[in-house]
């Protein structure tokens, strides 16, 4: 999960922070996910709008703004700060949640529970192993490093030394480093890597090991945090460098597209497009693109051999993934 985004370019970037702030408070503090989502998609309408705001009626008018976010910017843009927000962060539970959350394999849930247990900080956490998972536990372990944003310099290397590691299993594989990092961005908060081949389909799925082409990787991969079929989840690091966040997926030939269109996101960006696809009749997923059907019930996936090809299915302009951010 990504942590902290970016700094983009954003000329209402305060506005969009206390919103982004409130979101993950509602998220992982409330649990309440509606109200976190709410907020998030007024902090990408706003960041997308390009212009200067000055007021709550202005910021109003975009989508996902109602009258409760308009007061909050009014208030902020009035006083430069929001009291909501101030009392949240002096409030210890928040604070102590908030803190867990940003350990990768806790969320919100095991966050509060592990608060209930009386831990405070990480180094509670370090003195008391046992009540973490694997996951959880590396997570504390490298928590400085998961905080550090990976340079794009630093991506392209890793990039470079997967990609080649596995071609060289099977040149056939084909390996494509997806998430912030295929969008452009000049930093990430891990590795996002989707690996296909021509002769592995969603029919034929168990002739393919996952396990082979992490093992190629050798000792650049540090820790397993998880091993699936077709999901491994660990951690990596270049020589002398801080270690890394990596996620590696099989994907079936036919379904590439479609999660490949997922993983390289946006979450936000992905959200908005499923909305959009469900207007005119369309599922789609990381999976497949389905017809929606007169009954609701959705039909086969539709063949696609480039993201493009659902761009078209479902009647929406063509995005290049620099431009999916939002
Ligand atoms: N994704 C999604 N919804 C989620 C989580 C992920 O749609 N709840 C998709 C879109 C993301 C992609 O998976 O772009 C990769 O997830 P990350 O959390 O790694 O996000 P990014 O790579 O976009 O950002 P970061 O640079 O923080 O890793
Ligand atoms: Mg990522
Ligand atoms: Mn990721």
């Amino acid at each position: 999960m990504s942590k902290r985004k970016a700094p983009e370019e954003n000329i209402n970037s305060g506005i969009c922070d206390f919103l982004i702030e409130l979101a993950d408070y509602e998220k992982n503090v409330n649990r309440a996910f509606h109200k976190s989502n709410a907020y998030r998609k007024a902090a990408s309408s706003i960041s997308r709008f390009g212009k200067e705001i000055k007021s709550g009626d202005e910021a109003r008018k975009l989508e996902g703004v109602g009258a409760k976010i308009s007061d909050k910017i009014n208030e902020f843009l009035k006083t430069g700060k929001l009291e909501k927000l101030e009392k949240v962060r002096k409030d210890e539970t928040s604070q102590i949640i908030s803190l867990f959350t940003r350990i990768s394999g806790v969320g919100p849930v095991a966050a509060r529970k592990l608060m209930e247990l009386g831990f405070k900080s990480l180094e509670d956490l370090k003195n008391n192993s046992e009540k973490l998972n694997h996951h959880q536990n590396i997570g504390v372990k490298y928590f400085d490093d998961f905080e550090k944003r990976i340079p794009r310099e630093e991506m392209e290397k890793l990039e470079g030394m997967v990609v080649g590691k596995v071609t060289g299993v099977d040149p056939k594989f084909v390996a494509t480093v997806c998430g912030s990092y295929r969008r452009g961005a000049t930093s990430s908060g891990d590795i996002d890597v989707l690996v296909t081949h021509p002769c592995f389909t969603s029919e034929t799925k168990k002739t393919l090991k996952l396990n082979e082409i992490v093992k190629s990787l050798g000792s650049f991969i540090t820790d397993t945090l998880s091993m699936g079929d077709t999901k491994f989840m660990g951690v990596c690091s270049l020589e002398g460098t801080v270690h890394r966040r990596i996620d590696i997926r099989l994907i079936p030939h036919d379904q590439y597209f479609t999660s490949l269109l997922y993983f390289t996101g946006s979450d936000i960006f992905n959200k908005r497009m499923r909305t959009f696809a469900l207007e005119q009749g369309f599922t789609i997923n990381e999976y497949s693109v389905r017809p929606q059907g007169s009954t609701g019930v959705p039909g086969n996936p539709l063949p696609v051999t480039s993201e493009r090809d659902i761009f078209e299915i479902i009647g929406m302009k063509y995005l290049e993934p620099s431009q999916r951010s939002e």
